[in-house]
């Protein structure tokens, strides 16, 4: 192990005078306004957010994909490497695995390794929008929307294995994105792909276990330009019911039109009581999988804002699975992940520093300036004293970035998996 609790006490040393100067100066103002930064803090530590294993190795573009030193090659290494970014920020509590990249040879080797880390299995995610070597039937012109019955039942069975998967690991859903979707006018009969895909995931959701979850995500357009068969909320939303219960929309960050109110359809979700799940990341243009609040912050924060109230007054929505779905074509993956964590750490304690009370009541009385500013004066506070606070108290790094590349992380990932190691998956 690369890190350990005792090597970040040290490095945490060297911060804390700077640390304690900040919290308490943070905390104080806090406290005099009449906030319980207690609560906050406890929160804070509580939020865990999966991080998949696709996410630990450079991503791509389709014109090319640049390797990134010491990416891990293996499932265990996989999951070290989240151990790492976990043990320095205490908010990574969680692994999500793909299927067909991630099948472990040995479930219960990786089972204990997981929880060695103090991890946990977060959702399963299918594959069917890309042909496995040896598949028998192509998913080139769709999955479960398929007209080849073969190619659709096939894929049916697919979602089914990864189900059964992740029961002897002791994940508690399944997530299924689908590619499918058309290029061309006229390519598909919408009736037809959007019933197949109904009937398909029914079948899927016939075998989900009594105690588990299956989130359903939606993306407009990509890897298909003209239509894409699960292609908004609505859809989602109108596929989970068909369902069932268990069934649930999963909403990620990335996958809505520009300028989409995407906190409406949170608090919609949540009304509702279904909002299953959540992939973080930011995007300018489309589904650019950038790091979470690099682009829009304050996007963020009116998300996390809607997801406070929705967590605190909707007991028929369950508590949301958190995941992070980014990718990293420039930067070091461990520290795209760290950025994004405390981005989403961030949103979140300003979004429990909104004055709920006087917002309401602001609101009763039509007071629209006012409202404006009780937001405002939540998202301009300072919370970076908080989130270290949190960490420090989980045995984390008071600064995880500063201390991921003191210790010279990388270097070390490099010199044990070698320099042209390449990450499987995406
Ligand atoms: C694709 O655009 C979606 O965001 C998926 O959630 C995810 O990236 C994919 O399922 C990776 O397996
Ligand atoms: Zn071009
Ligand atoms: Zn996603
Ligand atoms: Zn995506």
């Amino acid at each position: 192990m690369i890190i350990d609790k005792e090597n970040i006490a040290s490095h945490n040393q060297n911060n804390l005078d700077q640390h304690n100067l900040r919290f308490d100066f943070t905390a104080n103002s806090l406290i005099q306004k009449g906030v319980d930064v207690d609560t906050i803090i406890k929160k804070v530590s509580d939020f865990q957010v999966a991080i998949p294993s696709w996410a630990l190795g450079a991503g791509g573009t389709r014109f090319g994909r640049f390797s990134y030193y010491g990416e891990p090659g293996t499932l265990e290494q996989k999951i070290e490497d989240v151990g790492l970014i976990h043990a320095l920020t205490q908010s990574a509590g969680a692994i999500s695995l793909h299927i067909p990249w991630d099948v472990p040879e040995d479930a219960e080797k990786i089972k204990s390794l997981t929880k060695s880390l103090g991890l946990q299995f977060d959702a399963m995610n299918s594959n069917t929008f890309q042909d496995q070597p040896n598949q028998e039937h192509s998913y080139k012109y769709g999955s479960l929307c398929s007209t080849d019955d073969n190619a659709r039942q096939q894929a049916i069975q697919h979602n089914i294995d990864v189900i059964k998967l992740g029961e002897q690991l002791g994940s508690k859903s399944l997530t299924v994105w689908l590619a499918d979707g058309s290029s061309f006018p006229g390519q598909n009969n919408f009736q037809t792909v959007l019933k197949n895909t109904q009937d398909s995931l029914k079948q899927i959701y016939a075998e989900l276990p009594e105690d588990w979850k299956l989130f359903i995500e939606y993306k407009p357009y990509e890897p298909y330009f003209y239509s894409t068969v699960i292609q908004d909320w609505g859809t989602s939303f109108m596929l989970a019911n068909e369902c069932g219960p268990k069934a649930y929309t999963l909403v990620d960050l990335g996958h809505h039109l520009p300028n989409t109110n995407i906190e409406q359809i949170v608090a919609t979700l949540m009304l509702k009581g279904k909002l299953g799940g959540f992939h973080f990341n930011d995007s300018k243009y489309g589904d650019d999988d950038l790091t979470v609040g690099s682009i829009k912050p304050y996007s963020l924060f009116l998300i996390f804002n809607e997801l406070v109230y929705g967590m605190e007054n909707n007991p028929q929505n369950p508590y949301p699975a958190w995941m992070i779905d980014a990718s990293h074509n420039l930067k070091d993956p461990m520290e795209d992940l760290m950025q994004s964590l405390e981005a989403i750490n961030s949103a979140y304690a300003k979004a429990l520093l909104v004055d709920q009370k006087a917002l309401r009541e602001a609101q009763r009385n039509h007071d629209v300036t006012l409202c404006q500013e009780i937001l405002q004066e939540a998202y301009l506070t300072d919370v970076r004293p908080l989130l270290e606070k949190a960490r420090v108290l989980n045995g984390g790094a008071i600064n995880p970035l500063q201390t991921y590349r003191q210790m010279d992380v990388r270097n070390k990932l490099v010199d044990e998996r070698g320099k042209h190691s390449m990450a499987t998956g995406l």
